[in-house]
């Protein structure tokens, strides 16, 4: 064995937050796949082996398969204010300073800032990645060097690179062009951005050129959709349509989709059906879509999000992604999977007891969808990747609720970050200093006495 992990809760495969009860130990094996899950314990199982490999205790910690990010852009992250701050927050003049920044790309200067992002999602647990990479670039700097940072992660990380055409297909000199080139030199993915193209036409023929490069290479779509507080950029139902008669169905994507939070009722429920035949998935990016939508609103002022929760109980498949971190679209930001979902959940107003543990689901198991990773890549169970997390919460609520780090993050059976408690002391007047520990004094569910 290379390690085995004790006294970890589990969630229960198909039900977002209900825990399988009791605790367990996981084993993974020398190929680095999940080789067994026990009730935790000699007690609970006299037969079972010693102990074997690297030992770690979660502690009664939540065990789940790692973080998911389905939606980031590595290519512009970490260069904020550079070569100027975006004034209006709108996404229109965040393109234009990225397109000023792009005139400076090197390979190295993208490769370093990748690979710091990627750092830090490693340790916060992001194992998996889709990243959209400009290719509105006659060099394609940005592509070769995310190709090049893809191979150095390849070991303990997925990164799928999708090929953007920021500044369009049909708009851009040579967008068509440049977005096959990019599909040649090896991304995995076909992007597109209709609402940005000159006319509605050009949007729908984007749409267009995306799914046949697609189909011609056997990749997935994720195209930038209806990222506007425009009621009348309705781009989502031509993707719908091209995934279903294509048959890319599930393998084809709809990021940010804000224009959504405009629809009207009528409209809405037509493409909820529409949206849930198709198969496609969704990816809401909560800190950018609350920071750039809205902005020419006086008030009421729109949240600008896609609509999450009538989309999740159409039956749609949504997630959560982070975005941008430090560009011209987010000033902020750490590549956090859990603060993602905590934005997104009220953004989205998923703050029942039952919703909370669904925006867990949203940044691990439903982005794990969007990507396409197989049961044997991604998931607890016995002959899966032995690739988690052990979080120092007992569940996703609480996770969530005290944004946690997780206190080891494994890959293929190998640790590759750990974050030690680092207890605070409180010293109240009249008792002895004493650790604060967030949890209700009666336990989780908070029963008195
Ligand atoms: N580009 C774009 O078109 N939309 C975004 N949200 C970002 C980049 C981050
Ligand atoms: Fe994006």
């Amino acid at each position: 064995m290379r390690m085995t992990v004790r006294g970890a809760r589990l969630l229960h495969a198909d039900r977002p937050g209900v825990l399988r009860p009791g605790l367990y130990e996981v084993r993974v094996g020398p190929d680095g796949r999940i080789a067994r899950i026990s009730p935790d314990g000699a007690a609970a199982d006299p037969s079972a082996p010693p102990a074997a490999g690297v030992l770690v205790e979660a502690d009664g910690g939540l065990l789940t398969a790692p973080f998911v990010e389905p939606h980031i852009h590595l290519d512009t992250a970490l260069t904020a204010g550079d070569p100027r701050p975006n004034a209006s927050g709108t996404l229109w003049e965040g393109i234009a300073c990225w397109s000023a920044r792009k005139r400076t790309l090197t390979r190295e200067d993208v490769v370093a800032r990748a690979t710091e992002v990627l750092r830090w999602q490693a340790a916060q647990g992001v194992l998996h990645v889709r990243t959209h990479c400009d290719v509105t670039d006659p060099q394609l700097t940005a592509l070769d060097a995310l190709l090049e940072v893809r191979e150095r992660v390849r070991e303990f990380m997925t990164l799928q690179i999708t090929a953007f055409p920021q500044e369009g297909i049909l708009s851009f000199p040579d967008g068509e062009a440049l977005l096959r080139a990019a599909v040649a030199r090896g991304a995995d993915v076909v992007g597109a951005i209709p609402h940005f193209e000159d006319t509605r036409e050009d949007g729908v023929a984007s749409l267009g050129i995306a799914f046949a490069v697609a189909e011609e290479h056997g990749l997935r779509v994720d195209a930038h959709c209806d990222e506007i507080d425009d009621e009348h950029s309705r781009f989502v139902e031509v993707l719908a349509a091209l995934a279903l008669r294509s048959g890319l169905r599930e393998r084809a994507t709809a990021s940010h989709t804000t224009a959504m939070g405009s629809y009207g009722g009528a409209y809405s429920l037509k493409l909820q059906r529409l949206l849930a035949r198709s198969g496609i998935g969704l990816v809401a990016n909560p800190f950018a879509n609350l920071n750039l939508q809205g902005r020419f609103d006086a008030y009421p002022k729109r949240r600008g999000l896609t609509q999450v929760k009538e989309m999740l109980a159409a039956g749609v498949n949504v997630a959560f992604g982070h975005d941008d971190v430090m560009d011209p679209w987010n000033a902020l930001g750490t590549g956090n999977p859990l603060q993602t979902a905590l934005v997104g959940l009220y953004a989205a107003q998923l703050t029942g007891a039952d919703e909370i543990p669904e925006a867990y689901a949203m940044v691990t198991d439903r982005a794990a969808r969007i990507l396409g990773l197989t049961a044997a890549e991604y998931g607890i169970a016995e002959g899966a990747a032995g690739s988690f997390v052990v979080l120092p919460a007992p569940t996703p609520t609480e996770a969530i609720r005290r944004q946690v780090r997780p206190r080891y993050v494994v890959a293929h059976g190998k640790v590759v970050a750990q974050t030690p408690p680092a207890p605070t002391l409180l010293s109240w007047p009249g008792e002895e200093p004493a650790e604060v520990d967030f949890g209700r004094p009666h336990g989780e569910q908070g029963e008195l006495p």
